[in-house]
């Protein structure tokens, strides 16, 4: 027990409760195995205790005790959209907006930070969500999608664009591997940084923490909201700073569709001088789940899908439309300044929530129980939360059926097949509007498998100047790249 005796003495984990509360001693349970362990087991398992804060995830699971009794309450106020743009003059305004993205991005001033430290265990893919192959021609991944259209950004804008992506400690050595050994998709790989998010422990729904082996203390990421205390504590908060980046183009590695640093939504972010900018889309019905952005007592924040009370997820307006309808698709721009204020207040403007989970375990015989239900709490913070504490923010309306298909379930709704479907009526769409038609099917998605490199065309725009009124016959399979 010398190893164990060590840590717990580091740890000043004695064994009447560091915390003066039988918690640390309701944990020492889970060391009874000690003596069946490999001396590689026991280091792992000295490593977890000693890295653990035990006294933090017993505040934490105090605070989930009270907030479990507290009803939530919220008097929601549906937000100011921009809405997708149909008069002249908000033409107009996308335009100067465009210019005002376009600036910036030459100046390189925009990094992008894709978050992807996510377990995707509704997807049940072995490895990163982003090493997925989902290009529906070439078959290309997640990742290799993203990096072609920060490839193309910079080739149209003659700049460089930091990219900055967050990993959790159990897919970041297998994502920079993936990159490796592709080649970093053609990009500098200078010009890319890893970085990976802080864990924190399962609890069980007594506060406990959860064994999934005899050496192993259950651990999750502690969420998205992560990503700022990462930022700092990995150095990039600085690394931007030294690059004289001013603003963060923040995504989800899950969504195929993301305009990534869209100069239009930069553009937006820049001209109301906002700390936060949302991109929303309509929700598809009541229970998609998706965050809705509302106002509370003046202030913007989102209220994410499991949080949100019936009654709201419900409310309809007087023509029968959703009245909460603006979906967070988790597209966000972010100031440099304003990150770096999350940094200094982080428990205040990223508080942690809680998730009621299943959760493998082994119980106290050393068996490995697949519980039918809930019987872990896990602890995660959302970057959303940060929005009630901007002074100023933007929320863009955008098109669903253009910037939103995430891959989140094995099948049905946000899946490969429905990617790879929005992927391809996208691209016909852009092929429409060159003159080129494409075969339709009783659905009204393209019939065939279509895809465009981001450095053929970018968006509809440059395939349109690209290829407008040229013989393009196809019968409904192309890739233009
Ligand atoms: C998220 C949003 C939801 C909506 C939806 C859009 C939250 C809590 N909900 O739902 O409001 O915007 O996305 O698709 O964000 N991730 C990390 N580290 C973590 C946890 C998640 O990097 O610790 C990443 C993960 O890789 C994924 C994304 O964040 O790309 C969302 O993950 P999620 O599964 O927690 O949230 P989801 O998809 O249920």
């Amino acid at each position: 027990m010398i190893g164990l005796d060590r840590a717990i003495q580091t740890k000043k984990l004695n064994r009447t409760g560091y915390l003066n509360n039988s918690y640390v001693v309701r944990q020492a349970q889970g060391f009874q195995w000690w003596n069946e362990l490999s001396s590689q087991e026991k280091m792992h398992l000295v490593e977890q205790v000693t890295a653990l804060d035990l006294k933090f995830a017993s505040e934490l699971f105090d605070n989930y005790a009270r907030k479990a009794a507290q009803a939530p309450k919220h008097k929601l106020v549906p937000p100011k959209v921009k809405t997708i743009p149909k008069t002249i003059s908000e033409m107009e305004n996308v335009r100067i907006a465009k210019q005002m993205g376009e600036c910036s991005l030459r100046n390189g001033e925009v990094a992008v930070v894709t978050v992807a430290g996510g377990d995707g265990t509704r997807l049940g893919c072995n490895g990163p969500k982003g090493t997925l192959p989902i290009a529906p021609v070439s078959g290309k991944s997640i990742f290799h999608l993203h990096a072609e259209k920060i490839c193309a950004i910079q080739q149209r804008y003659h700049t460089n664009i930091p990219w900055y992506i967050m990993t959790s400690k159990t897919n970041s050595l297998p994502t920079q591997d993936f990159f490796k050994t592709h080649h970093y998709f053609g990009l500098n790989p200078g010009q890319i940084r890893f970085f990976t998010q802080g864990m924190l422990p399962v609890l069980d729904l007594n506060g406990k923490l959860l064994m999934n082996s005899k050496s192993n203390i259950v651990m999750s990421p502690n969420g998205h909201g992560g990503l700022i205390t990462a930022l700092k504590d990995a150095g990039i908060l600085n690394d931007m700073k030294i690059r004289r980046i001013k603003h963060v183009f923040y995504h989800q590695v899950d969504n195929v569709l993301a305009k990534i640093a869209d100069p239009v939504f930069i553009g937006y972010h820049l001209m109301e001088d906002a700390d936060m900018s949302l991109k929303v889309v309509k929700k598809r019905h009541h229970e998609e789940k998706v965050g809705i952005v509302g106002c509370v007592d003046g202030k913007l924040q989102v209220v994410e899908y499991s949080e949100l009370s019936r009654e709201d997820m419900y409310a309809k307006n007087g023509d029968g439309s959703l009245k909460y309808n603006a979906g967070n698709i988790a597209i966000h721009m972010i100031g440099i300044d304003f990150i770096e204020k999350a940094c200094q207040r982080r428990e205040e403007m990223l508080p942690y929530h809680a998730a009621i989970k299943k959760v493998p375990y082994i119980d106290k015989h050393g068996n490995m129980i697949n519980p039918e239900k809930n019987n872990a709490i896990k602890f995660e913070c959302f970057i959303f939360d940060m929005l009630k504490h901007a002074e100023k923010s933007v929320i863009m309306e955008v098109s669903r059926e253009e910037e939103f298909s995430p891959v989140k379930n094995r099948e049905g709704e946000d899946s490969p097949d429905t990617a790879v479907r929005d992927m391809v009526n996208v691209f016909g769409k852009w092929l429409h509007s060159a003159g080129i038609s494409t075969p339709m099917d009783c659905h009204g998605n393209v019939d065939g498998l279509i895809e465009i490199n981001p450095s053929f065309a970018l968006d509809e725009e440059a395939l349109r100047d690209k290829i407008y009124n040229k013989q393009l016959q196809h019968d409904g399979f192309l890739y233009l790249e």
